[in-house]
């Protein structure tokens, strides 16, 4: 079977280095593994959260922007808005009436996201997981690059995939394998190590945002919380300094050096010395992709070429698997 990769960002506010190198970075690795790729901006998802909803067009196309500065060409690749392709919502319908709210009042992100008072909770963040099985099952996508904080949605939609096949009695789609690479899987908040960088923490200087200029990058780096410890010599010493870890991490992952490599290097110097390092190793890499989202944010009217290029590739898709999907259903 031809191997196909979906994967998607939210565009809710300001796209992060955890968004980057859990996501875009580990997409842009694969490229030249799998027959066909599809990378989505899920901005439907973006509605379950109502006050993401503000910015909208504009976070869609910095995103957008965000893809294509990184390394994913839109000619080989079909960057696409998922607005633009309204065969996702037609399919998520018909998985809201074969999967069990049991299984959705399971989902962390829905109990994290509804808080205490879950009767107030909008359906559309509850049923959301039912709409991304349908973002990755509407292409048969076999693969899906995530976080770690999606995989439980990935592995909801093999439920959901198998419990359709079930229903139809057709193995009509593939049951997608999740791929989270570990180094990348959870980037922290420089705030609080125990956190996981996201868009919606209030503070931004818990994270660091791929249109930041260079003396904001310095600026958040030096101000990121450490400890007073010196860097220790190997890794397994870092032990629960979370924060000291993650800085760490960062560093290694930009330099392609093992975190043991890094302690090495580092052994008995102060965070004082080392963050200037890390902040210009962030510059150095995240100042170009910088650049072209600015050229391509400024020219909009082909920045929407490349997207509509890239919904019109999925239409097709789509439209041919829906059609197999009526069928199976009986519908006239
Ligand atoms: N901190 C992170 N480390 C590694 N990967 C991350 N991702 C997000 N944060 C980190 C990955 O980025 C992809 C797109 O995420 P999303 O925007 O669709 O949703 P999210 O996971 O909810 O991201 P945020 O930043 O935390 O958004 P908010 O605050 O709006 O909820 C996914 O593959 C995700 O794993």
């Amino acid at each position: 079977m031809p191997t196909r990769i979906l994967s998607g960002i939210r565009p809710t506010g300001h796209i992060h280095l955890g968004n980057y190198l859990g996501a875009i970075r580990s997409w842009v690795s694969m490229i030249d593994q799998v027959d066909e790729r599809l990378f989505c901006i899920v901005d439907q998802h973006a509605l379950t959260t109502a006050e993401d909803a503000k910015d909208l067009r504009k976070n869609t196309l910095t995103i957008a922007a965000a893809y294509i500065a990184s390394g994913i060409d839109p000619v080989k690749n079909h960057i696409f808005v998922q607005s633009h392709v309204p065969y996702h919502t037609e399919l998520a319908w018909y998985f809201n009436c074969i999967t069990p709210m049991g299984w959705l009042s399971r989902m962390t992100q829905f109990k994290d996201k509804a808080g205490k008072n879950k009767d107030q909770a909008m359906t559309g963040l509850f049923v959301y997981p039912a709409l991304m099985a349908a973002d990755i099952l509407i292409y048969k996508a076999t693969h899906v690059p995530v976080g770690e904080d999606q995989k439980q949605h990935v592995e909801l939609t093999r439920d959901i995939a198998q419990a359709f096949n079930n229903y139809v009695n057709t193995n009509i789609f593939p049951l997608p394998d999740p791929i989270i690479k570990s180094e990348t899987a959870r980037i922290m908040s420089l705030r609080d190590g125990s956190k996981k960088m996201s868009k919606s923490d209030p503070s931004d200087y818990s994270r660091i945002h791929l249109l930041d200029d260079d003396e904001t990058i310095d600026l958040k780096i030096r101000k990121a919380k450490t400890d007073a410890e010196p860097i220790p010599g190997s890794a397994e010493a870092l032990g629960e300094r979370l924060e000291a870890k993650n800085l760490l991490s960062l560093y290694s992952l930009f330099t392609q050096k093992s975190l043991a490599e890094v302690c090495l290097e580092f052994e008995g110097k102060q965070f004082s010395e080392f963050k200037p390092k890390l902040a210009s190793t962030l510059i150095d890499h995240l100042s170009p992709i910088r650049s072209t989202m600015h050229e391509l944010l400024a020219d909009e009217a082909s920045l929407l070429q490349y997207l509509k290029k890239g919904a019109d590739a999925a239409n097709a898709i789509a439209c041919k698997n829906m059609h197999e999907i009526r069928q199976s259903l009986n519908m006239v």
